[in-house]
């Protein structure tokens, strides 16, 4: 009986709290389940020549030892405060300087790297040293030692992107530091391409130590983008996708990292591709090119390096304005390994 009012609660309600109070919520309150997905993160756009003109106006207030990694974040408007592109991935643009080192550490995060400019630049990872030119993908797997140096003459920028949500939401999260700032180097360079990047694997497994840690970590953007383009030339056009390679891990055939799959894009000029949705999250880059992209009925126009978050099942269709390339990572390992992958062709 409510004083107020003299109304008498109604039985279910006067249950319900009672429930609540025991800590159990009647699941007859709540919506059914959803017809179709709807994402937690928002569709957007990211221009690239405003995240470098803030990263190099903010270099100088911060020595690179203090902010460790100096990176911005693509933060979804959707999912403020949270560090999180997407429910699963985490996306920033990091600057390193010239003479600037990067120093060691190893995290539970998965993580890979595409190059965006400065020549000269460098990862060690698991103890090789590996060259980041514009353009290449660098593969950070999780618990790999890795730090970053640069012995060019220009800033260099790249793309992060590693599992972070997804980790935190498992909260399976650990990080540990090296003992120095730079890692021993163990392997001498080129090793992993000669060994894995060459469609040859080691034989006469007998001695791990000869392939553990030890797995393509570069894949060098001369190659990759040769092969799109030269399938590109050749016609051989998908018309939901123009030409679409993934990167492949050469051990297993799959994606690059469990959780994270990449791939790079030919588009010639003129092609409109036929809409396509699926369940799996995507960030876009174009590396070369112009690109409208219609996305969830809205419209992008992304020039060099600008990027575009495809949700979950929001149909995209993408114009090339000229010959466009576009590198693109997303969550699909993860979806398809747990049986939640889904596409739709238009
Ligand atoms: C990280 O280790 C790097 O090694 C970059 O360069 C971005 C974002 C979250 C957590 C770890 C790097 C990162 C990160």
């Amino acid at each position: 009986m409510s004083a107020a009012t003299g109304t008498a609660m109604k039985p279910l309600d006067v249950l319900e709290s009672e429930a609540r109070a025991a800590g159990l919520a009647p699941m007859w309150r709540r919506p059914g389940m959803r017809g179709q997905p709807e994402s937690r993160c928002a569709p957007q756009s990211w221009s690239y020549a405003a995240i470098r003109s803030l990263l190099l106006r903010a270099a100088p207030h911060m020595s690179h030892a203090e902010c460790e990694r100096r990176v911005l974040i693509l933060e979804n408007a959707a999912m403020s405060g949270t560090w999180s592109m997407s429910p699963t991935l985490f996306a920033g643009v990091q600057l390193l300087l010239p003479g600037e080192v990067a120093p060691v550490h190893r995290h539970s995060q998965a993580a890979l790297r595409f190059a965006f400019e400065g020549n000269g630049a460098h990862a060690a990872i698991d103890g090789e040293r590996l060259p980041i030119e514009p353009g290449d993908l660098l593969v950070t797997p999780r618990w790999a030692w890795h730090d970053h140096g640069h012995d060019g003459q220009d800033p260099a920028l790249w793309l992060d992107v590693l599992d972070v949500p997804l980790v935190a939401t498992l909260d399976a999260e650990f990080r540990e530091w090296g003992g120095d700032e730079r890692q021993q180097l163990s392997s001498p360079p080129g090793t992993s391409e000669a060994m894995f990047g060459q469609g040859m694997l080691p034989t006469g497994g007998i001695d791990a130590a000869l392939t553990d840690g030890r797995y393509l970590k570069r894949y060098a953007y001369t190659r990759s983008r040769a092969a799109v383009m030269q399938l590109m030339s050749a016609g051989e056009l998908d018309p939901w996708r123009g030409v679409k390679l993934q990167y492949i891990d050469p051990r297993s055939g799959g994606a690059v990292l469990p959780t994270i799959a990449a791939h790079l894009q030919a588009l010639p000029g003129g092609m409109v591709t036929r809409p396509l949705k699926s369940t799996e999250t995507s960030l876009l880059v174009v590396t070369e090119g112009e690109v409208r992209a219609s996305l969830g009925g809205r419209s992008y126009l992304l020039g060099l390096h600008d990027m575009l978050l495809v949700p979950s099942w929001t149909e995209l269709r993408l114009e090339a304005v000229r010959q466009s390339f576009v590198f693109s990572v997303s969550n699909a390992p993860l979806l398809k390994a747990v049986g939640l992958w889904r596409e739709a062709q238009g």
